[in-house]
């Protein structure tokens, strides 16, 4: 049964990056169908794949999975000889955690440093205290993760799991605006930059021909 992914410009669609990188690092084939977003028609194209018009969405068979979160647990189950998720039940508690606060967090860091895969690297605004705040947990959640769980591989788990998947884009903001972490972390991020299928993304990304200006400023 073929897996077809729903996602957004790569060069600045962080939800879409997500699945998207699971599934190469997972070794599973699939689909994808890019749709560049916030155009007129972009929409409808959207809504005429999934419900709730957003990227991303995977469709497999019979059944039609959305929000990143969502895709992560559906590949989860439904490839469980994948290591989705850390096999001791400790580190996937704590896997869990980090995703689904990566998931509905960090807004301060997000609306001051949009993912933006294009934009050469370059210093903008410092962080005010809210956005700091957001870097200062992630990074002190990555150290924690890879100080406990991290000695088998150079991910938040060792191996690659759902929860760098979560952390992509986080590492493409940090970069891109060079943002001020650790050097634990920044090695952690030099780890999912290294990725051949992030590099991929990467690449795709800058050779995209929409830009657009709400993510440029
Ligand atoms: N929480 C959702 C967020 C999905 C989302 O907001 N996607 C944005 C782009 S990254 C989107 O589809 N925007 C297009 C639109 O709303 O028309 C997830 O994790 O999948």
């Amino acid at each position: 049964m073929t897996l077809t992914l729903l996602i957004g410009n790569k060069a600045y669609s962080s939800w879409s990056l997500r699945p998207w990188l699971l599934l190469k690092q997972l070794d599973l084939p699939f689909e994808e169908v890019v749709t560049p977003l916030y155009r007129p028609d972009s929409k409808e194209k959207l809504l005429a794949f999934s419900p709730a018009g957003k990227v991303p969405a995977l469709r497999h068979g019979d059944s039609l999975v959305w929000d990143s979160l969502s895709i992560i647990e559906y590949l989860a189950e439904t490839f469980p000889d994948r290591a989705v998720w850390p096999r001791d039940a400790v580190a996937r508690a704590l896997a869990r955690s980090l995703c689904a606060e990566m998931h509905s967090g960090f807004t301060a860091l997000r609306s001051a440093y949009p993912t933006n895969f294009r934009r050469p690297p370059a210093a903008i605004a410092p962080p005010g205290p809210e956005a700091a705040a957001d870097i200062a947990r992630i990074d002190a959640a990555w150290r924690d993760a890879r100080g406990r769980f991290g000695a088998e591989g150079p991910f938040l788990f060792g191996a690659f799991s759902a929860a760098d998947a979560m952390f992509a884009p986080v590492v493409c903001r940090f970069s891109t605006y060079r943002l001020v972490i650790s050097i634990e972390a920044q090695n952690y991020a030099r780890a999912i930059e290294a990725l051949p299928a992030y590099r991929e993304w990467v690449e795709s990304g800058r050779a995209e021909p929409w830009v657009l200006e709400k993510f440029e400023k």
